[in-house]
C-alpha cells in the first residue's frame, strides 16, 4: 500500500513503516545524509532522509519510490515530519538539465507548462480550479439542473462574427462555437432548466490578461424565467461556489497569498446597478472612453463598457456588481427588448469586485419570432442560417432565459493571479497553441 505526503505527516504514524512514490522535488547533500524533498502525484510534500550512499546518482524530478520510517522532527521542512528512508526504487533518472527552476521567466513557464504545472503554485491553481468546478457542477445537480452537452462544431455565430474560429469540416464551413447558448435553449422545451461545461473558442485578437481563446464555458437556461430569477440563480451560485471553495482550499489559497476576507463576504444579494446609472456614474468621475481614431471623449450613454469602466465602477465594491438593462444596441440579437423601455436590454453582466470585471453575461431571450428576426437583420445576420433556432420561436415558445460565466474569469478572480493564462493548465491565445 502506497501513501501520500498529506497522509503520513500525522502523529498516527510515526514510527510506522510507509512506502511512498513520488518525484525528486528538492535535493540536498551532507557529508552523511541526503535530503529529498518528495512531491507526490498530488502535490504534497515530504522530507525523505537517506545515508547519503543510498541516494547517489538521484537529480530534480527523478521518480521514486521510497520506503521507510514515519519521524516527527521539528526541523523537517513541509509540517515537521519526515520519513527515514530504509530503501529507494528510482523508476527514471531525470536528466540534470531540468528546465524549471526557482526563478523563471513568464514565457518560459509557459513554453514549458507541461512540465511547469508541476510547480507548487500551478498545483495550487489547479486544485482550485477543480475545487470551482465540484462545487459549480454541485450546486446545480443540488438545485435540480439537469447537465447536458452541446456540440462545439457549428455553423452559426452566437456572439458576432469578429472572433469566430472557422474550420473545413468535410466539404463544408463551420465553425468553433462561441457559446451552447442557441442549443441549451433548444433543450429547455423538454428538460426543464439546463446547465452545461463545454469549451468555447474565440479568435480573441487582442492580448489581455482576461481573454482565452479557448475557455470553460458554463452555461445555464431555463424555461418561464424572468431577468430577476437569472440574477438570483447567478449570484446563489456563484457565492455558494465561491464559500465552498475557500473552505475546501485555504491552504491552497494560503500558498498563493490571497486573503479571502473580501471573498468570504461575498453572500446574495448582490448589488444592481442600472446601465444608465453606472454611465452617470463615469460620467461624474470623468470617465473618457478612446475612439476609433485614437482620440477621446466622455463616456455616453449607448457606450458599451470595458474593462476600464468596470474597473471604475468595481473598484472599491466588496460583491459583485450587476449592471442591469444595457442598450440593446452593443447586445446580440437574442436578448430581450424591455417591453415597458423601449431600447433597453432584459440583461445583466456579473462584474466581479475590485476591478477583476465581468465574469457573468446573461438575461431574458427574446422569444418573439419577428422581432427576432429583425435583430438578426440589423446585425447583419441571415436568418435563414438560423433556421432551427428559429423554430424554437415558431413551435411553442416561452419567455425564458439564462446566462454563460467564464470559469477562468472566475478562478483569476478567488486566485487574484494577475494573468488569466495561469488559470488553465494549458493555455490557447493568439500567440500560442503549444504544448
Ligand atoms: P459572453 O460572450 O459575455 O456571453 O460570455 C460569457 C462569459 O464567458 C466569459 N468569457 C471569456 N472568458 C475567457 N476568455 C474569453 N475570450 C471570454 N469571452 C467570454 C466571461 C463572460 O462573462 N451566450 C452569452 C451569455 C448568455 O447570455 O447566456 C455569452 O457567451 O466570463
Amino acid at each position: 500500500m502506497y501513501f501520500r505526503a498529506k497522509e503520513v505527516k500525522s502523529e498516527d504514524f510515526v514510527g510506522k513503516e510507509v512506502s511512498i512514490r513520488g518525484w525528486v522535488h528538492r535535493l540536498r547533500r551532507q557529508k552523511e545524509n541526503a535530503f529529498v524533498l518528495l512531491r507526490d502525484d498530488r502535490g504534497g510534500i515530504i522530507q525523505c532522509v537517506f545515508p547519503a550512499g543510498k541516494a547517489e546518482g538521484l537529480t530534480i524530478e527523478s521518480s521514486i519510490e521510497v520506503a521507510g520510517i514515519v519521524n516527527k522532527d521539528s526541523r523537517a521542512p513541509e509540517g515537521g515530519f519526515e520519513i527515514k528512508g530504509r530503501s529507494i526504487k528510482i523508476f527514471n533518472v531525470a536528466p540534470a538539465d531540468y528546465p524549471i527552476g526557482e526563478y523563471q521567466s513568464d514565457e518560459l513557464l509557459l513554453d514549458k507548462r507541461h512540465l511547469s504545472l508541476r510547480t507548487r503554485r500551478m498545483i495550487a491553481i489547479a486544485k482550485i480550479r477543480a475545487s470551482v468546478l465540484h462545487f459549480g457542477r454541485r450546486w446545480f445537480v443540488e438545485n435540480g439542473w439537469m447537465e447536458v452537452t452541446a456540440p462545439t462544431i457549428v455553423k452559426g455565430a452566437v456572439e458576432g462574427g469578429s472572433t469566430l474560429f472557422k474550420l473545413k469540416y468535410f466539404d463544408e464551413e463551420a465553425y468553433l462555437s462561441q457559446s451552447a447558448q442557441l442549443y441549451l435553449e433548444a433543450m429547455i422545451f423538454s428538460l426543464g432548466p439546463v446547465w452545461s461545461l463545454t469549451p468555447s473558442f474565440r479568435a480573441e485578437k487582442s492580448r489581455t490578461v482576461r481573454h482565452l481563446a479557448e475557455f470553460s464555458h458554463l452555461e445555464a437556461e431555463a424555461p418561464w424565467v424572468g431577468l430577476d430569477d437569472i440574477l438570483k440563480t447567478e449570484e446563489n451560485l456563484v457565492s455558494y461556489v465561491i464559500q465552498s471553495t475557500i473552505t475546501e482550499r485555504a491552504e491552497e489559497l494560503e500558498f498563493l497569498k490571497r486573503d479571502v476576507s473580501d471573498l468570504k463576504k461575498v453572500q446574495p444579494p448582490f448589488e444592481r446597478l442600472p446601465y444608465g446609472r453606472a454611465i452617470e456614474v463615469l460620467r461624474s468621475r470623468g470617465f473618457q472612453v478612446v475612439q476609433d481614431d485614437g482620440s477621446r471623449r466622455d463616456i455616453q450613454f449607448g457606450d458599451d463598457l470595458g474593462i476600464d469602466s468596470e474597473r471604475e465602477l468595481t473598484k472599491d465594491a466588496e460583491k459583485p456588481i450587476f449592471v442591469v438593462g444595457y442598450p440593446i444596441s452593443v447586445k446580440p440579437f437574442y436578448v430581450k427588448e424591455d417591453p415597458q423601455r423601449p431600447g433597453v436590454g432584459l440583461t445583466a453582466d456579473m462584474l466581479a469586485p475590485r476591478g477583476f470585471g465581468e465574469i457573468t453575461s446573461g438575461g431574458q431571450r427574446e422569444d418573439d419570432m419577428s422581432s427576432i428576426i429583425n435583430r438578426m437583420r440589423k446585425e447583419g445576420l441571415n436568418p435563414d442560417a438560423y433556421d432551427w433556432y428559429l423554430d424554437l420561436r415558431k413551435y411553442g415558445s416561452v419567455p425564458h432565459g439564462g446566462f454563460g460565466l467564464g470559469i477562468e474569469r472566475l478562478v483569476r478572480w478567488i486566485t487574484n493571479v494577475e494573468d488569466i493564462k495561469d488559470t488553465v493548465l494549458f493555455p490557447r491565445t493568439m500567440s500560442r497553441v503549444s504544448p
